[in-house]
C-alpha cells in the first residue's frame, strides 16, 4: 500500500465549511459519519436514562418507584431506542460511513446524496420514536407482540412503528450505498481477499440490511392496518393467526442481532492484529466464518418461539440450526485467539475493549447455546437468564467493540490523541462495570425471575442489588469517554497520519483527511495486515 501521505495543501474535510448549514447539506461521508455519532451518541443517553430508571426500579423488591404500566413503557423505551437508533446504525452509519471509502482507496461511497437521505431518514425516524415517548410512551415491549399491540395496548404504537418504519429505510438505504461501493470503487490492486476484514463485515452486514429489513417494514404495515382498520391478520378473534407476526417479527429480528454483532467482529479484527503486530490468523477464514454467520443467521429465527406452541419438529430444526451458528463464531474466536499467541501485545485503550469485546461475546455465545438447547429453553425462556445472554452480546459485545473503534479511529477522525490513561480507565471500568451488572442476571434467570416484571420476591434483592450498583458504575464508566474525548477536541496533541503504526489505507492519509480523502488513488500490491512479527512495524514489501 504505497499512497503518500497527503500534504494538507488542500485542507482537511473539517475546515471545509463551519456553519451549521455547511454541516447539515454535506455529502461527503466523513461528515455524515459524524452527523451520525452525534445523534446515535444522543439516544444513547436516552436509552441510557430509561436503563437507570429500570435499574432503580429493581433495587427494592416491592415495585416503589413507579407504577407497573409505567415501568412497561420505561422498558419498551429503553429496547426500542437501544436496538434501532443505536445498535443498528452505531458501527456501519457512524464508523463505517467513515472508513469504508477510505479502507478500500475511495473518494466517497457511490451514492453521496442518498448517503445524506438516510442520515435524515434515521433522524426523521427517531423523531417519530421520541415523539411516542414524550406523549406518554408505549407499553409492548419492543418486540410489538401481536394481538397485544393491534387490539389491546392503549399507548402510541402507531407512533413509535411509524419511527420504526422510517428508520427502516435509512437502513436499507445505506446497505445499498455500501454494497454498490465495495463492488465498483475499490482502489486498483484491491482484490476481495485483500480487503480489510471491517470492509467484508459491514458489506455481509449490508447484504442483511437490504434482505432484512424489508421484512420487518411489511410486519409493521400489517401491525398498523390490523390496529387502524381491524383487518384480521395477527388476532385469533378476527381470524388472523398470532404466531405469523412472531414469525415474520423474528425473521427480521434474528438476523437484526447480526447486524449488531458482524460489525463489531469487524472492528476486533482490525485492532487486534494493529496492537499485536501479527497478520490476522486464517485471513480467508475469517472472510468466510463472516458470510457464513450472515447465512445460517437467517435460518434461526424459530428458536425464539420454542414455547409458543410451534410444531416441535420445527423447533427441533431451529436448535439444530442455532447450534450450526455456533462454528463460523467460534471459529472467529479462535483466530482472534490465535491472533494474540506470541504476539507483541500493546494494551492499549483500543487493545483494551477489543479483548473486553472477545471475552464478552464469548459468554454470551456460550449461553445462547444454553439457550438453543429446547429443553433447557423452556425453563429459561421470558427469564432474565435471556437478558442477560443478548446483553453480554450486544453490549458486551458490539457496544465495547464500538468505543474501541472510536477510540482506534479517533486520531484518525480528529488528528487529535485522547489521553491514554483515560482511555484505559474507562475500558476497565466498563469491563468491571459490566460484568457487574449482568452476570448476576444469570443467576436470577436460572432462579427464576421473569423478565418485564416490576416487582419481584424478596430472595432475589441481593443479586439485583448487585445488578443496580454494577449500573452505577457502568454509566459512570461510559460518560468518561464523553469528557475525554470532547476534551481532545481542544487540547489533544497531534495524532499525525499514522499513530499506531498501522496498515490499511486510511492510515496512509493525513489526519484529519482532506476532503476527497487521498491526494492521488492509491494502488494496493499487497494483503493486508502485514505486520512483521519481529520488529512490529509494517513489514517492507
Ligand atoms: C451473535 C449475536 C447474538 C445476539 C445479538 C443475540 C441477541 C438475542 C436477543 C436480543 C434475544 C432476546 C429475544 C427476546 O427479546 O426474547 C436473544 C434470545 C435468544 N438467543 Fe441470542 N443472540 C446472539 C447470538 C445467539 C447465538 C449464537 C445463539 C445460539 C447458538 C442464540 C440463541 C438465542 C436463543 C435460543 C434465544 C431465545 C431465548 C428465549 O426466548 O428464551 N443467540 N438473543
Ligand atoms: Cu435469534
Amino acid at each position: 500500500m504505497h499512497a503518500r501521505v497527503t500534504e494538507q495543501a488542500g485542507g482537511d474535510y473539517l475546515s471545509d465549511g463551519y456553519s451549521l448549514r455547511s454541516w447539515l447539506t454535506t455529502r461527503d461521508h466523513k461528515r455524515i459519519a459524524w452527523l451520525y455519532l452525534v445523534s446515535i451518541t444522543a439516544f444513547f443517553f436516552v436509552g441510557g436514562a430509561a436503563a437507570t430508571l429500570i435499574r432503580i426500579e429493581l433495587a427494592t423488591p416491592q415495585g416503589d418507584l413507579v407504577s407497573s404500566d409505567t415501568y412497561n413503557r420505561l422498558f419498551t423505551a429503553h429496547g426500542v431506542i437501544m436496538v434501532w437508533l443505536f445498535l443498528i446504525p452505531s458501527i456501519p452509519s457512524a464508523l463505517g460511513n467513515f472508513l469504508m471509502p477510505m479502507m478500500i482507496g475511495a473518494r466517497d461511497l457511490a451514492f453521496p446524496r442518498l448517503n445524506l437521505a438516510s442520515w435524515y431518514f434515521y433522524l426523521c425516524g427517531g423523531i417519530f420514536t421520541l415523539a411516542a415517548l414524550i406523549a406518554g410512551g408505549v407499553d409492548t415491549g419492543w418486540t410489538f407482540y401481536t394481538p397485544f399491540s393491534t387490539m389491546f395496548s392503549n399507548s402510541h404504537v402507531i407512533l413509535a412503528i411509524t419511527g420504526v418504519f422510517i428508520v427502516g429505510f435509512s437502513s436499507i438505504l445505506t446497505g445499498l450505498n455500501f454494497i454498490v461501493t465495495v463492488h465498483t470503487m475499490r482502489a486498483p490492486g484491491m482484490t476481495w481477499f485483500r480487503l480489510p476484514l471491517f470492509v467484508w463485515a459491514n458489506y455481509a452486514t449490508s447484504v442483511i440490511l437490504v434482505l432484512a429489513t424489508p421484512v420487518l417494514a411489511m410486519t409493521l404495515l400489517l401491525l398498523a392496518a390490523e390496529r387502524l382498520l381491524h383487518v384480521g391478520i395477527f388476532d385469533p378473534a378476527l381470524g388472523g393467526d398470532p404466531l405469523l407476526f412472531q414469525h415474520l417479527f423474528w425473521f427480521y429480528s434474528h438476523p437484526a442481532v447480526y447486524i449488531m454483532v458482524l460489525p463489531a467482529m469487524g472492528v476486533a479484527s482490525e485492532i487486534i492484529p494493529c496492537f499485536a503486530r501479527k497478520h490476522v490468523f486464517g485471513y480467508r477464514f475469517m472472510a468466510y466464518a463472516i458470510l457464513g454467520i450472515a447465512t445460517i443467521g437467517f435460518l434461526v429465527w424459530g428458536h425464539h418461539m420454542f414455547v409458543s406452541g410451534q410444531s416441535v419438529y420445527a423447533s427441533m430444526v431451529f436448535s439444530i440450526l442455532s447450534f450450526l451458528v455456533a462454528i463460523p463464531s467460534a471459529i472467529k474466536v479462535f483466530n482472534w485467539t490465535a491472533t494474540l499467541y506470541k504476539g507483541r501485545i500493546t494494551f492499549s485503550a483500543p487493545m483494551l475493549y477489543a479483548l473486553g469485546f472477545v471475552g464478552l461475546f464469548t459468554i454470551g455465545g456460550l449461553t445462547g447455546l444454553v439457550l438453543a438447547s429446547l429443553a433447557l429453553d423452556v425453563h429459561l425462556t421470558d427469564t432474565y437468564f435471556v437478558i442477560a445472554h443478548f446483553h453480554y452480546i450486544m453490549v458486551g459485545g458490539s457496544v465495547m467493540a464500538y468505543f474501541g473503534g472510536l477510540h482506534f479511529w479517533w486520531p484518525k477522525m480528529t488528528g487529535r490523541m485522547y489521553p491514554e490513561m483515560w482511555g484505559r480507565a474507562a475500558a476497565v471500568l466498563i469491563f468491571f462495570g459490566f460484568n457487574l451488572t449482568f452476570f448476576p442476571q444469570y443467576l436470577l434467570g436460572y432462579g427464576g425471575m421473569p423478565r418485564r416484571y416490576h416487582s419481584y420476591p424478596p430472595e432475589f434483592q441481593v443479586l439485583n442489588i448487585l445488578s443496580s450498583a454494577g449500573a452505577a458504575i457502568l454509566a459512570a464508566g461510559y460518560l468518561l469517554p464523553l469528557g475525554y474525548l470532547l476534551w481532545s477536541l481542544f487540547y489533544g496533541k497531534r495524532a499525525g497520519p499514522n499513530p499506531w503504526h498501522a496498515t490499511g489505507l486510511e492510515w496512509q492519509t493525513a489526519s484529519p483527511p482532506p476532503r476527497r480523502n487521498f491526494e492521488a488513488t492509491p494502488t494496493v500490491t499487497r494483503e493486508a495486515y502485514m505486520y512483521d512479527p519481529v520488529t512490529g512495524r509494517e513489514s517492507p514489501q
